[in-house]
């Protein structure tokens, strides 16, 4: 029995030994401890030993038994150990790699256009100033001398909120409000949204973008608009630009003007791009209305001034040779990472 306990155990301890895997040594542990497993067998067989004999053959199968579970115990902790160890070779991070590009977005051509715009104004001295796109009707309308029932209404039809409030159809108020701070002389530009009740086609928007300019001094003549909206004009589309104005009407400035520059694109011959007049329309101007500074609080006989709006679609439009306005509101970035 001594002899046949010794070989269960060097067998035992052999196995454990040559095993490579957890679940190898369950098997194991089944197979020699187990209720069907060999040294459960021979406690079995304890009725054919010597009563005076058993408790010794006892001992030593209980010490079989402790030695077998020390052993896989400790093989046990060994191979989880080693399998955490590939565990965390195969994981491990290379620092090295190159890291995954991220996803860098794009300057809207609105955007590009209209801070060259501020560049150039800023530029000259000017501020920017900015204003709510919700307005009384009486600033956006009223104080820029367009009263009620006048067809220019009709002509910058817009979203009503109430009847006395209206989303601004120009950035005039943002002037207006200025104006009525009463802080003299003034040069600035007004960037922002503006709305108008229009269908969308490929120079409509129910919204879009509007930079005006307004300068308020003592002694500021129609020379002084011609020659800041010529330097605008070649900062802005090339040293050689011309410029025109022809006479215009606006209910807010009087005289008024549009103002054409000659076409960047064949330099005034006349080509498709100017529809073969050498010249591209760009924006409205004229000497500030003297019943709209009494509205807004400046003295008319103290103080001139003159006013200017833009139509920032337009200039993106032309400058990066866009033909249709709907491209800039698609927000598709394969169309934006041309500009
Ligand atoms: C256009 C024409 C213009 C103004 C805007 C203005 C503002 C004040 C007083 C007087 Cl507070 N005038 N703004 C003047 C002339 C033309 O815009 O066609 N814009 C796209």
């Amino acid at each position: 029995m001594k002899e046949q306990l010794e070989k269960i155990k060097e067998e035992a301890l052999k196995q454990i030994e040559a095993s490579e895997a957890l679940d190898r040594l369950n098997e194991i542990r089944v197979a020699y401890l187990g209720k069907k497993g060999e040294l459960t067998t021979v406690l079995k067989s304890m009725k054919d030993v010597a009563p005076e004999d058993r408790p010794k053959v006892g001992q030593m199968v209980n010490d079989a038994r402790a030695l077998i579970e020390a052993k896989l115990e400790e093989t046990k902790t060994a191979l989880a150990r080693k399998a955490r160890e590939e565990q965390m070779k195969l994981e491990v991070i290379d620092v090295t790699l190159p890291a995954k590009k991220s996803n860098v977005g794009h300057s809207h051509p609105n955007t590009l256009a209209l801070e060259e715009l501020e560049r150039i104004f800023v530029g000259m001295g000017y501020e920017v100033v900015e204003g709510p796109e919700i307005e009384y009707d009486e600033y956006n309308f009223t104080k820029l001398n367009i009263p009620p029932n006048h067809p220019a209404k009709d002509e910058q039809d817009t979203f009503y909120i109430n009847k006395d409030i209206v989303l601004r159809t120009q950035t005039s108020p943002v002037q207006a409000r200025t104006m009525e701070k009463g802080k003299l002389p003034i040069r600035m530009i007004s960037p922002g949204r503006v709305f108008r009740s229009d269908e969308v086609d490929a120079t409509h928007s129910p919204s879009f973008h509007q930079v005006e300019g307004l300068v308020i001094d003592k002694n500021i003549t129609f020379a002084d608009l011609k020659g800041t909206l010529a330097e605008f004009a070649r900062q802005l589309f090339g040293e050689d630009t011309k410029v025109k104005f022809r006479p215009h009407h606006f209910p807010f400035t009087e005289p008024s003007a549009e103002m054409d520059v000659s076409c960047f694109k064949c330099g005034g011959k006349g080509c498709r791009f100017c529809k073969g007049t050498g010249w591209i329309e760009i924006l409205g101007c004229g000497m500030v209305h003297p019943h709209v500074f009494e509205m807004c609080g400046v003295d008319p006989e103290v103080y001139t001034g003159f006013a200017f709006g833009v139509g920032l679609e337009r200039i993106s439009l032309l400058k990066y040779e866009i033909d249709d306005m709907r491209l800039l509101y698609e927000n598709d970035v394969r169309f934006l990472k041309q500009f």
